[in-house]
């Protein structure tokens, strides 16, 4: 995903848009840094590019999925800066940086993941401000796949199955909400801006759900054998912290045999949208190809 691509314009227009939230967002100087520093550290931006290439399958009509692509990445770096706090995974490294409470300190790091998770609400709502019913229709979706029914349940399994074990299905079902529901909302919200039906909405789910899995495994198998260089976090953590992880699980090779899987399987969902959909065929295809 790192390499200089068809995508490297799109990731330009996110990260200017990003560049220019912290300041509009009325924080005291050193909130407003504890936001910037980990927003700003120059992720892959996958969620941000996935609702904007499922934005561009549809028509003109509707609201400019910028806005919306910024809230996907607020919500995605809320929940590392979260993750990383020594109550959670405990990290000193991300995105290459020492991870926000490192710098800024336990108390600003909470409330800087606070701030970026909600200033994402007020970016969607005034993104869509033209269009209140795809508005509400992408706050459903964010909040439903950001909160305690997805993405927090997983991380709620996670942290509390750590040391003990997770057994295949219920690890499947971790990963799912941890990792997948955001994705799945990214490009379902995308969708929703576009005007997509309930039919689309499904088929962009399975390939969202799909994607999550392969993505996570993917994120195992960095963890286990990535170039620390490259991968920008603490290694081998999983290992450390008696984490579960689909290398556990299927081994290696067996782990990367079944993200190629999930792969394919996501690309297999994108079928009904023909040439349309050649971006996210190739976000798929790349996610599961990246060294970081
Ligand atoms: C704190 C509610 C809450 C949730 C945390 C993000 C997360 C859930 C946990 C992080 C642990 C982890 C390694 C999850 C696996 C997949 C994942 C989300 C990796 C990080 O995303 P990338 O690789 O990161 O897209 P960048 O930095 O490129 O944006």
């Amino acid at each position: 995903m790192g390499d200089a691509t068809r995508w490297d314009a799109d990731r330009r227009r996110i990260d200017e848009a990003l560049a220019a939230l912290p300041g509009r967002m009325g924080a005291p100087a050193p909130l407003e840094e504890a936001m910037a520093w980990p927003l700003l550290a120059g992720g892959k931006r996958l969620r941000p590019l996935l609702v904007l290439s499922a934005r561009g399958m549809y028509g003109a009509d509707g609201p400019d999925a910028l806005p919306v692509a910024c809230a996907l990445e607020l919500v995605h770096t809320y929940s590392l800066v979260h993750d990383d706090l020594p109550a959670m995974d405990d990290d000193d490294l991300r995105r290459g940086r020492p991870t926000c409470h490192v710098v800024y300190g336990d108390a600003l790091a909470i409330l800087a993941g606070d701030g970026l998770l909600t200033h994402a609400f007020q970016v969607v709502a005034e993104g869509c401000a033209g269009w209140p019913d795809r508005g509400l229709a992408v706050v459903a979706e964010l909040a439903r796949a950001a909160g305690p029914g997805g993405m927090v349940a997983g991380q709620a399994v996670d942290i509390v199955s750590t040391g003990r074990g997770l057994l295949p299905e219920a690890h499947r079902a971790m990963c799912a909400q941890k990792t997948g529901a955001l994705l799945s909302a990214a490009v379902r919200c995308g969708a929703l801006l576009g005007g997509a039906g309930p039919g689309d909405l499904e088929a962009l789910g399975r390939y969202g759900r799909a994607l999550g899995l392969a993505f996570q495994a993917v994120d195992d198998l960095l963890d286990a054998e990535g170039d620390p260089a490259e991968v920008g976090k603490g290694l081998h953590k999983d290992a450390e912290q008696g984490k579960t992880t689909f290398v556990d699980l299927l081994g290696h090779e067996g782990a990367r045999a079944q993200a190629g899987a999930w792969a394919r399987e996501a690309v297999e969902a994108l079928a009904p949208f023909g040439d349309r959909a050649e971006g996210l065929r190739d976000l798929a295809e790349r996610a599961v190809r990246r060294t970081r």
